[in-house]
C-alpha cells in the first residue's frame, strides 16, 4: 500500500526560513526514501508550542484540510514531537501523524542489510517506541501497517511492554557480543601493523563511491539517503611503500539526527573512533554543504572523534565549474582549518591524490 504523506515543515523564527525550507525539502526525499507518495507540503510558522499539540489549533485545521483535500492517509512532521503531542495530533487531524525521528527510524529498518544492522535499528525503535506504548498497544493502531510500524526485515514490531523490554536486552547481548568480535578484529590488525582510514559524511555525499574508486571493491553508490547502514572494510595498497591501508565506510549524518539514534550505532561508528585518520567527504552540490558538514563534524564531536585527525574532501568536482572548486576550497579550509583535495569519486579525478594523501597521514 503506497501511502500519501502531507508534509509539514516548521519554522521557529522569521530569520530560520531558508533553513526550515531546506528541512522541509529533505524531509520530502527522507519520505519519498520510505516509499510515500509526497501528496502536499506547508511550512508553518511556530514561535509558541502548544505543550498538548505542538501546533495550535488554527494551523491544525489548515493541515486537515490539505489531508482531506490530497487525500493523504498520513501527515509527517519535521520536528521531534513528544509521545503524547504525536498521539493528540494524530487524534485531531485523523491520520497517522509522526515525526522526523520515526521516518529515519522506518528508513533504517528497511535498509539494514547485516545482522549486526538489523539489531541496531530494531533497537532504536524499540527504545523509541517504549514510551509510546500505552497498556499494551501501539499509539499507531488506526492503520496498525505502514511507514513508522514496520521492523526490521519485514518484521512486525514489538508492541506488547513486556516483550519489548525483552527484545531490548536479547538484542543488547546480540550487540555486546558483535562488538567484541569487532575489538578483536581490530586488536588483529593492529598487531598487524594495519592502518585504518574511516569514510565519514553527510548522507549521500559518495563516501560508498569513494571506498569503490579506493579499493577497487564494493558496488557503486546509489542516489539514496542512507544507501549504506552496515561497516564495510577493503584495503588500498600502495605500491611505492607496499603498504597497506583498510579503508571503512559507514552509516552516513544527517541533520537533526537524534541523539539516541547515534547512541544506536555507536558500534558501527566505533570504527571511526579508532580509525588512525578520518575522510570526511563533502558533496558541494547538496543545498548548504557547507552547513551540512558543520553537522557532520558536531556528530564527530558526540561520538568522541572530533580530535581525530582529518582529510576533507570536496567530492564531485565533475558537476562543478573549477571557479567553483575554488570557492568551496577555501572555505572548508577556513571552516575546518585542514587542506581541502577536490576529487570526483565517479570520474576517479585526483583519487590518486587522495591516496596519497591517506598513506601520508595514516
Ligand atoms: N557526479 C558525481 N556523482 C557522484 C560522485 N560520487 C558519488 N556520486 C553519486 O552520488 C550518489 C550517492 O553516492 P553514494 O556513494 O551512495 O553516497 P554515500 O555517501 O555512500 O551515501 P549513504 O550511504 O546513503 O550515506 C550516487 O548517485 C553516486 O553515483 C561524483 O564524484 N560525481
Ligand atoms: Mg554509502
Amino acid at each position: 500500500m503506497v501511502q500519501r504523506a502531507i508534509l509539514v515543515g516548521i519554522n521557529r523564527a522569521d530569520s530560520e526560513r531558508e533553513k526550515s525550507e531546506d528541512l522541509l525539502e529533505e524531509l520530502a526525499l527522507l519520505s519519498e526514501t520510505a516509499g510515500a507518495v509526497n501528496a502536499g507540503r506547508v511550512l508553518k510558522t511556530v514561535k509558541k508550542i502548544d505543550p498538548a499539540y505542538y501546533l495550535s489549533k488554527g494551523m491544525l485545521e489548515d493541515i486537515k484540510v490539505l489531508i482531506l483535500k490530497d487525500a493523504a492517509d498520513l501527515a509527517i512532521i519535521d520536528v521531534n514531537l513528544s509521545p503524547a503531542q504525536e498521539r493528540n495530533m494524530s487524534e485531531y487531524v485523523g491520520v497517522n501523524v509522526i515525526d522526523r525521528t520515526r521516518l529515519i527510524l522506518d528508513i533504517f529498518a528497511t535498509r539494514a542489510r547485516t545482522a549486526e544492522s538489523k539489531y541496531q535499528v530494531e533497537l532504536a525503535m524499540l527504545n523509541y517506541i517504549l514510551p509510546r506504548l500505552k497498556g499494551s498497544g501501539i499509539i499507531l493502531s488506526r492503520t496498525g501497517a505502514g511507514i513508522g510500524t514496520r521492523g526490521p526485515g519485514e518484521t512486525k514490531l514489538e508492541t506488547d511492554r513486556r516483550k519489548v523490554r525483552q527484545r531490548i536486552t536479547y538484542i543488547k547481548d546480540k550487540l555486546k557480543l558483535a562488538e567484541k568480535t569487532r575489538g578483536l578484529h581490530r586488536d588483529t590488525r593492529k598487531k598487524q601493523g594495519l592502518s585504518t582510514a574511516t569514510l565519514v559524511g553527510y548522507t549521500n555525499s559518495g563516501k560508498t563511491t569513494m571506498f569503490s574508486a579506493l579499493t577497487k571493491r564494493g558496488g557503486n553508490g546509489e542516489n539514496k539517503l542512507f544507501a549504506t547502514l552496515g561497516t564495510k572494510m577493503a584495503g588500498v595498497y600502495d605500491k611505492d611503500s607496499k603498504r597497506k591501508v583498510i579503508i571503512s565506510d559507514t552509516v552516513g549524518f544527517i541533520q537533526n539526527l537524534p541523539l539516541f539514534l547515534v547512541e544506536s550505532f555507536k558500534s558501527t561508528l566505533e570504527e571511526a573512533v579508532h580509525s588512525n585518520v578520518l575522510i570526511h567527504v563533502i558533496d558541494p552540490t547538496q543545498k548548504d554543504a557547507l552547513r551540512k558538514s558543520e553537522e557532520v563534524i558536531k556528530i564527530l564531536d558526540s561520538i568522541g572523534a572530533g580530535e581525530k585527525k582529518t582529510i576533507v574532501v570536496l567530492n564531485k568536482i565533475d558537476l562543478l565549474t573549477s571557479a567553483r572548486v575554488r570557492f568551496l576550497q577555501t572555505k572548508l579550509e577556513q571552516l575546518t582549518g585542514n587542506s581541502v583535495i577536490p576529487v570526483s569519486a565517479k570520474t576517479g579525478d585526483n583519487i590518486g591524490m587522495l591516496k596519497e594523501k591517506i598513506f601520508n597521514n595514516v
